[in-house]
């Protein structure tokens, strides 16, 4: 019934604090301690996002935004008149708008996220700048296959995975999920990603670990988050915050450092820290573009056309199957 179909936010919390204990109990109990990053964007979390976007060290995503706004007549031409666009972890949904602006009769704006809130005002956004434009939510794991709405036969599809949020997955992770929007977006459609790429490594270390100190607070959040929600009791002062070049998986990682050997409490249970022992929070990997044509050839897309920045920092791929 529909009753059971509406969204019930305390049921949500609920679900969302069991699923959150059980990873930190299994991370931080673990051989090698780590929390996984969706963790990170609690609402505080999000908020510090969105400083971290304009920090003047964070490069990518006034790097991203600017190529879109170069390549989305392109994009637009490629993907064709009437197509509609599924955007995977939509949030706040700021950069459709870009691809919205230059497409000839969308069919439908599909944004599919895991969180409600953010799902209904992202795509309230997009429905209010497109007057017309059909937007149809999808309340949904993006990580995990999930059905589409009804669309009119035939209407051509275009996937939008922007932030190089890509890179937060391992590649053999990158891959499973490229091939099953493959298997979602069936054959004939397109797909348009962003992936940041390798470079310098004094500039990747400073984009995560910037002077104003936003994304040491940004990680450090996450200890704030198991001692609001799971009742932990982590002294905040002995951790920091550190990004890594990892020069091997070509990725940086975000870690919280223990400053001491230390007993934290959370959840009836004893977690011993070692002093200079970390929590590993978050990958962030960069791609060569001869690396990522590979990755997405062995998921099963080709890549049509990739547009870049005039300093190399970041990559926008039109991918088709
Ligand atoms: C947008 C989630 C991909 O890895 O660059 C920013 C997250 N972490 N600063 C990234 C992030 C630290 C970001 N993603």
């Amino acid at each position: 019934s529909r009753a059971e179909n509406r969204y019930d936010p305390e049921a949500e919390a609920r679900t969302q604090r069991a699923a959150l204990l059980a990873d930190a109990v299994a991370g931080l109990t673990a051989e090698r301690k780590t929390l996984p990053c969706k963790w990170l964007y609690d609402a505080e979390g999000a908020r510090l996002f969105e400083d971290i976007i304009r920090l003047p060290e964070y490069y990518p995503t006034r790097t991203e935004t600017a190529i879109l706004r170069g390549c989305a007549a392109e994009v637009a031409a490629l993907a064709g008149p009437g197509a509609a666009v599924v955007e995977f972890g939509s949030g706040s949904a700021e950069k459709v708008g870009l691809l919205f602006d230059a497409m000839e009769r969308p069919a439908a704006y599909v944004p599919v996220d895991i969180a409600p809130e953010w799902l209904e005002e992202g795509a309230a956004r997009v429905a209010a700048a497109h007057p017309g434009l059909t937007v149809l939510p999808v309340v949904a794991d993006f990580t995990r296959p999930f059905p589409l709405p009804r669309l009119p036969r035939g209407t051509p599809l275009l996937g939008f995975f922007p932030g190089s949020t890509i890179g937060n997955f391992t590649p053999d992770t990158a891959r499973e999920f490229l091939r099953m929007a493959g298997r979602i977006l069936g054959p004939g459609s397109r797909m348009l990603i962003g992936a940041d790429r390798v470079k310098d490594q004094a500039v990747l270390e400073a984009a995560y670990d910037d002077a104003a100190g936003v994304t040491a607070a940004f990680n450090m959040n996450l200890l704030a988050r198991l001692n609001r929600e799971l009742g932990a009791d982590f002294d905040l002062s002995a951790f920091r915050h550190e990004a890594r070049w990892n020069a091997e998986k070509e990725r940086i990682e975000m870690h919280l450092v223990s400053l001491r050997p230390q007993l934290v409490r959370m959840a009836g249970r004893r977690l011993r820290f070692a002093g200079g022992e970390t929590i590993h929070t978050e990958n962030s990997h960069k791609y060569r573009p001869e690396g990522f044509t590979a990755l997405c050839a062995a998921a099963g897309w080709q890549a049509e056309r990739h547009w870049g920045d005039a300093d190399g920092l970041f990559s926008v791929w039109l991918l088709k199957q």
